[in-house]
């Protein structure tokens, strides 16, 4: 066995230093079939790991992590939230996609929050969450996330890790480059991927006048500072190329924010070749303080759209969702000094802004160096007019005239670089499957560490605000390969820990993540954990269909609606017996769990119902939809192991045939349930 596996392991190496070679060769000849080439397994693959990783990971039974650790579930629609150093999976937010287990898409509340332009969208595809900030710095409140797909914000209250407010975002398709907040968390982003027909002009043209009919949006919402409330204060008319990926500045920088886009070639299709072609591409710097004096001046154009708006509230437990019909529209090429391009090698992906405010980081894809960008140097630039022509109308900075300076021979494939509080910046390289650590200031190369393997995005708690944690930083995967025991052909993605408090960084840990992780956040534990919600107040809840009491559970008909007002407490829902709903009735389950202790949810499942179950918590109400489809007993009964009696809290419902005579009753413990007949 041992031979056996030697000899494998032997094989593997062999293949991995020919797929070097390769890779190196490719580089040279032009990276784009490197990456296509996809994953390329570093030498040292196995165990680079740190002599004492265990004892640093090690969160004793009954304690608690050190961080909230937020990452993306990519295709999932989630968000997972993980303690670190342990790497332990804590909880799983719903946002864009249904989740039967909590609900969320399931219930008559939550059915709303999903709610878009083009009707109920049950899925969308989350990349970037990012935490609301003050002053620079995290603050604990909210996180927000977009959706890529159907182009959607969501606000997530960390005081109840739900998904509180979803915003579509009109003239966009493929919101990638967002949700990234300002310093005082004064506006959320969103930059279309995708340009496209304007909503407001006929979009039935041919695919091949892009250039003439595609045009890209930014989108700043501004977030009401004491509720988290989000509106979109304004749009800004650019150019028809793909924006990927966006941060604010800080500090010196504060009141711009940078996107950078690919595909200024403006091909629409076969993008890996035709969007390839020019050496650089942009990073796009928006002077958003300059944007809102336009917008007082009355320079914004109002325009026509549809997009949904969805907000929950924590006292009524139930969405609203309301069609907005309008935005105000900036046209950046005819308000001078609002928008520059800098030029920068090739494919940018990832543009993140160092603690400082002063650096901006681009990562092309294709590109054999990673350029630093000075802020200070751009203004020169800007106040000297020391311009490279016009891109679409928009002034273009020369790219040695606003380059602090490029990061050498750093690896293959270079995406995301995030910061740590003394001066040093990671960037993750996706090709060459490594994570490299340089400096700010001299650029210089400091250490590399191989990633299993191809990682995406990197992650260092604060790491992209004005106060970095340092400490930590964890690795995004996109291919796990041998890492884990296998399970099947899909395998989970994968998280790596590494310890970057010194001069060298080191691997303690691998955990599996839930869909595909892009970018995560992280804060210290106790800037959330106090303000955490533990129950609802049963006398906060303002629910129409609330039941006060188990006195108050009732059953009531209304044509061929039946409402059902129930309650749960251990160990009972009144009424469990229920008679007289018919054939053809719309049956609305709204239970009440009347419990008002922490970590007491009940479950509500009724059998047959093409609908997921409740999970009611503590104060709350929630409500299930179901329509019998046959007649017969149907059980019910509480899904949440909630006592020592948990199983028999259960109970039936009798569906006769439509048009028959059996009276309306319900009740709970009663020999003879009272009839009462409700027409
Ligand atoms: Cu690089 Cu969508 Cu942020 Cu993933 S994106 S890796
Ligand atoms: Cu309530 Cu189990």
């Amino acid at each position: 066995m041992a031979g056996l596996s030697d000899s494998y392991i032997g094989s593997i190496t062999t293949y991995i230093m020919i797929s070097h070679t390769k890779i190196s060769l490719l580089a040279i000849a032009g990276l784009s079939l490197a990456l296509s080439f996809g994953s390329c397994k570093p030498k040292t693959a196995g165990s680079a790991v740190a002599s004492d990783a265990a004892s640093k990971v090690y969160v004793a039974p009954g304690k608690y992590d050190e961080f909230y650790n937020f990452v993306s579930g990519g295709f999932s629609g989630q968000v997972a939230v993980y303690g670190l150093p342990s790497g332990r999976l804590l909880r799983v937010i719903p946002v864009f996609s249904v989740d039967p287990e909590k609900a969320w898409g399931y219930s008559e509340e939550t059915k709303g929050m999903l709610n878009t332009s083009h009707g109920f969208v049950p899925w969308d595809d989350l990349h970037h969450p990012d935490l609301s900030q003050t002053n620079g710095e995290v603050d604990g409140r909210w996180l927000f996330a977009n959706g890529n797909n159907t182009p959607r914000i969501a606000r997530i209250d960390l005081k109840t890790f739900r998904t509180a407010e979803i915003i579509e975002i009109p003239n966009s398709a493929g919101n990638h480059s967002s949700a990234f907040v300002t310093p005082n968390t004064e506006y959320v982003v969103a930059g279309t991927r995708f340009s496209v027909p304007m909503d407001n002009t006929n979009g039935d043209v041919p695919i091949n006048t892009y250039k003439k009919n595609f045009k890209g949006t930014v989108s700043f919402l501004s977030v009401d500072k004491s509720s988290g409330n989000m509106k979109i204060a304004f749009q800004i008319l650019l150019p028809g190329v793909n924006f990927d990926l966006a941060h604010s500045g800080k500090g010196p920088s504060d009141g711009w924010f940078f996107f950078s886009c690919y595909n200024s070639e403006q091909a629409n299709t076969l993008l890996e070749v035709n969007s390839t072609q020019k050496d650089k591409d942009f990073i796009m710097a928006i002077n958003w303080k300059l944007a809102e004096q336009y917008l007082q001046q009355g320079k914004g154009v109002k325009q026509a759209v549809k997009y949904a708006h969805n907000t929950y509230d924590d006292n009524t437990h139930m969405s609203t969702s309301t069609m907005e019909t309008e935005v105000t529209v900036l046209d950046a090429k005819s308000l001078p000094g609002l928008v520059y391009m800098i030029p920068c090698p090739k494919s940018p992906h990832g543009c993140d802004i160092d603690p400082s405010g002063e650096y901006i980081v681009g990562s092309g894809k294709l590109a054999a160096l990673v350029p630093v960008f000075s802020f200070t140097k751009m203004q020169q630039a800007i106040a000297s007019k020391n311009f490279d022509g016009e891109y679409e109308g928009l002034p273009v900075i020369k790219y040695e005239a606003a380059l602090h300076g490029e990061v050498k021979k750093p690896g293959l494939g270079p995406l995301h670089t995030e910061f740590d509080e003394k001066g040093n910046a990671y960037t993750s390289f996706f090709v060459s499957s490594e994570i490299v650590k340089w400096r700010l200031k001299d650029l210089k190369v400091l250490d590399r560490v191989p990633t299993y393997y191809s990682i995406g995005h990197l992650h260092i708690p604060g790491g992209d605000s004005r106060k970095p944690f340092g400490k930590y930083m964890v690795a995004y995967n996109k291919i796990t390969k041998d890492r884990y025991l296998p399970t099947g052909p899909e395998l989970s993605q994968s998280a790596q820990l590494f310890d970057i408090s010194g001069d060298k960084m080191q691997l303690l840990l691998d955990f599996p993540t839930i869909g595909e992780p892009h970018y995560a956040q992280s804060l210290p534990a106790d800037l959330i954990s106090k303000a955490s919600v533990k129950f609802f107040k049963i006398e906060d809840n303002i629910h129409p269909y609330k039941t006060n009491g188990e006195g108050k559970a009732k059953v009531v008909r209304e044509g061929n609606k039946v409402h059902v007002y129930a309650t749960a407490i251990r160990s009972h829902f009144v009424p469990d017996n229920i008679e007289g709903v018919r054939l053809g009735d719309e049956v609305y389950f709204h239970v009440t769990n009347l419990e008002q202790d922490w970590d007491i949810p009940h479950g509500f499942a009724i059998k047959g119902a093409d609908n997921g179950e409740l999970l009611i918590m503590p104060g709350e109400t929630s409500t299930l939809k179901w329509v019998p489809n046959r007649i017969g007993i149907f059980p019910i009964y509480c899904t949440d192991f909630c006592s020592a009696l948990h199983q028999e809290m259960q109970g039936y419902v009798r569906v006769s045939p439509a048009g028959s005579n059996v009276p309306l009753t319900w009740g709970t413990g009663k020999k003879d349930t009272a009839a009462v007949a409700a027409r």
